[in-house]
């Protein structure tokens, strides 16, 4: 069954199904419903004990993952995430279904209203004072409303709190690789597993050959560039999506829910030439404890960090512009 799923795709299930499975869909990307989850999964971790990292054995808990059917957005495992989801369901939702439903009772008044044949001699009104303030002032006045929370929100995602650990995410056209300064200060790259090698249970187009390990409960500051074209980092559970661009850096955070660690996908989101749809980006967020085992592994298992080319300047202070170049070990953009 897993070999041909596709997350985005609506399932193809019988009507009768439907309304059962969208239940389903809904208690599970609901905040409650994964709790409830994340409760059976820390259950389900304990009983199988050790070995945290028996990859090939040990039940996935996929939480960043679109659902067949799906409706909403993939459930929320960072503030950032929860704040947009808030934010789309709270505020712009409402102020967008008033509005919708405003024009529409409108439209319906006045086809009623001036309709031919109650008015045989159409009116020749072509301005309005009070109505053209009216309907200029107001959208401002919406959009003025909608702003506030909307810079709260980008404020948010881009001044950095303190930070416990830098990742680096680098867009190559197709893959991503990932560099460690802080932790293990190794390097590795992620390239996307194909159909025909996938593992039962495993989800096309979305698995990688090394994962991005992170710990949960972490502020964790990810700068993100990429070495040849634009890509865009995008982990929609993560509430992230920022542009990889050549010979800049950009960087956001993310701090995974304690109580949600589990496997999180997301995909380039920049078209970025034919392979675009085969780099995705694949997270295990785990328990600090199983972090530090993971780094300790890495330092074998994966190529030490060139520190010349990429130096360890990100612990404390924010990129600046002079870090650019060298995180990506990019040339500073040719004019
Ligand atoms: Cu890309």
């Amino acid at each position: 069954m897993h070999k041909d799923f596709c997350p985005n795709a609506l399932a193809r299930t019988d009507g009768t199904d439907m309304f059962l499975k969208r239940m389903n869909d809904w208690v599970a990307t609901s905040r409650t419903g994964l709790l409830v989850k994340a409760g059976l999964m820390s259950a389900g971790v304990m009983a199988s004990a050790a070995g945290a990292f028996a990859q090939e054995t040990a039940p996935e808990t996929v939480i960043g993952i679109s659902q067949p059917a799906q409706i909403g957005m993939q459930p929320a495992a960072t503030s950032i995430a929860a704040d947009s989801h808030f934010f789309h369901n709270m505020i712009l939702m409402p102020i967008i279904t008033i509005i919708t439903i405003f024009v529409m009772l409108l439209l319906l008044w006045i086809i009623y209203r001036f309709r031919a044949t109650k008015n045989p001699v159409p009116s020749k009104t072509t301005h309005h004072t009070g109505l053209e303030i009216a309907w200029t002032v107001i959208p401002i006045l919406i959009l003025i409303v909608i702003s506030i929370p909307s810079f709260k929100l980008l404020y948010k995602q881009l001044d950095l709190p303190p930070t416990d650990l830098t990742i680096r995410a680098i867009g190559h056209q197709w893959y991503w690789s990932y560099e460690y300064p802080d932790d293990g200060k190794f390097s590795f790259e992620a390239r996307m597993i194909e159909t025909k090698d996938l593992k039962p249970g495993q989800h096309r187009l979305l698995e990688t050959d090394n994962e991005v390990v992170v710990p949960v409960g972490k502020n964790i500051r990810i700068q993100i560039t990429s070495t040849d074209v634009i890509h865009a980092w995008t982990v929609p559970s993560f509430g992230i999506k920022h542009d990889a661009v050549p010979g800049r850096v950009n960087e956001s955070w993310f701090n995974i829910d304690a109580d949600k660690p589990g496997i999180y996908y997301g995909q380039c989101s920049e078209l970025c030439g034919t392979a675009h749809a085969y780099m995705p980006i694949k997270i295990r967020a785990v328990s600090p404890e199983e972090y530090a085992a993971w780094v300790e592994e890495g330092k074998t298992k994966f190529d030490p960090l060139d520190e010349a080319a990429a130096p360890a300047a990100s612990a404390t202070q924010p990129a600046a512009d002079t870090s650019v170049a060298s995180v990506a070990g990019a040339a500073a953009p040719a004019n």
